[in-house]
């Protein structure tokens, strides 16, 4: 893997991103638009905007005559996935003998850690054409060619002044679907609804489940003021929300309502989830332990959205009880051999939790995410290394939570 240590090429104007430079635009347009073909690549465990940015990228790319794959990772459950009309292949399927397209594009991933690991090796195999937006920051970069803009826009509004390069990063950006609208406003690309709805999608999406916004019962998207909202996140959902009818916005409205709301089936598995509770000795934890082959969980078709707000909202309950500290869930995923767990706590036990079996039992635990809330998982589909996997914790939170 190509992994670039090389921070020269980092350039940290002092500004507040949102517009995108005509050149920077211009460069990715062009490298794009003189391919014949183009593979566009999602994030591992592709979600709504990493999807949406690359259905709005298939669709301006096929209007300037550029034939596009997109690889996925799962993400069936995004808005519109429609393997035909998108010449949609999954990650799994593709190997060293997937033919090449003319040149690669990434979207919402900069970083190697961020691609199935497969997709990597062929991503790597374009060498240098591979061009890419993103607005996470961080180190381990595709790409040694690179803007990075972290900072937001000066009062002034003066257009930032920066060297054309194969990838844009804007870290200020709530959704990459916001860098892919600031694209397409540069490069002077009107987008259409089927366009618009993509980038909607994704908008909402990345910047409900940080906060940013909620959509009231009647529908209306509200951009929330938040103080520290560099990417101008009101301005660049209202550009795109401009753009479309009514209709447009509620077809998208209803895909997250469907796809969020909860069937018979689950909320039954919903109400069983108490009593299948176990507890640390202390007490003070709380965890479902869900095994490989649970037959409830396979019925359900395993982690899917429905079932993660079902164990989402089992670790928020259960921690309404005072006397608990920490809750956690242990599940298998979708894929035959990855065992997840997801942990909720007070204060900050969870980095608590995981740096006590990182220290002490387990030094190549892969887990982590905010002091008070993170994922972990290991790579096995044995019951017994599994439940022993789950033990680390209950034992780390015996001891950490006494
Ligand atoms: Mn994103």
């Amino acid at each position: 893997m190509i992994i670039n240590s090389n921070y020269k090429n980092f350039i940290q104007p002092n500004f507040t991103a949102n517009i995108m430079p005509k050149n920077c635009a211009e460069y990715i347009d062009n490298k794009l638009k003189y391919a014949k073909t183009a593979d566009i690549f999602c994030h591992a465990s592709s979600d709504e905007d990493s999807f949406n940015s690359a259905k709005a990228m298939y669709s301006y790319l096929e209007s300037q005559g550029v034939k596009s794959r997109i690889i996925v990772s799962n993400g069936k459950e995004c808005y519109d996935y429609n393997a035909n009309k998108y010449n949609i292949i999954q990650a799994s399927e593709v190997n060293e003998n997937t033919k090449k397209a003319d040149i690669a594009l990434c979207v919402d991933f900069s970083a190697t850690s961020r691609a199935v690991p497969n997709v990597m090796k062929y991503i790597n195999s374009y060498g240098a054409n591979v061009v890419g937006f993103d607005h996470h920051n961080n180190t381990d970069k595709i790409t040694p060619n690179y803007n990075q803009i972290t900072k937001s826009y000066a009062k002034t509004q003066e257009l930032p002044k920066l060297d054309a390069k194969n990838f844009y990063i804007d870290s200020s950006a709530k959704s990459n679907c916001a860098i892919i609208s600031r694209f397409f406003d540069a490069i002077g690309h009107k987008i259409n609804r089927e366009e618009g709805r993509s980038l909607l999608a994704g908008m909402i999406d990345d910047t409900s489940k940080d906060g940013f916004t909620k959509i009231s019962k009647l529908g209306q998207i509200e951009v929330l003021d938040k103080t520290n909202d560099n990417g101008n996140t009101k301005t660049v959902m209202n550009n795109v929300l401009s753009k479309l009818n009514v209709f447009d916005k509620l077809n998208v409205l209803k895909h997250f309502s469907d796809k969020t709301k909860l069937t018979d089936k689950e909320i039954k598995f919903q109400e069983t989830l108490k009593e299948r509770t176990q507890y640390s000795k202390n007490g003070k934890f709380a965890y479902l332990e869900i095994q490989q082959g649970d037959e409830a969980w396979e019925n359900l078709g395993r982690d899917t959205v429905r079932t993660k707000t079902v164990l989402g909202n089992y670790r928020k309950k259960m921690l309404e009880d005072k006397n608990l500290d920490a809750v956690a869930v242990f599940f298998p995923t979708n894929d035959e051999n990855s065992y997840k767990m997801s942990i909720l706590t007070r204060n900050d036990y969870a980095k608590q939790i995981i740096n006590e079996i990182k220290s002490s039992t387990y030094p190549n635990l892969v887990a982590g995410g905010h002091d008070d809330r993170s994922g972990g998982s290991i790579e096995s589909s044995d019951k017994r290394v599994c439940h022993n996997w789950v033990n680390l914790f209950v034992n780390a939170a015996d001891k950490i939570l006494a």
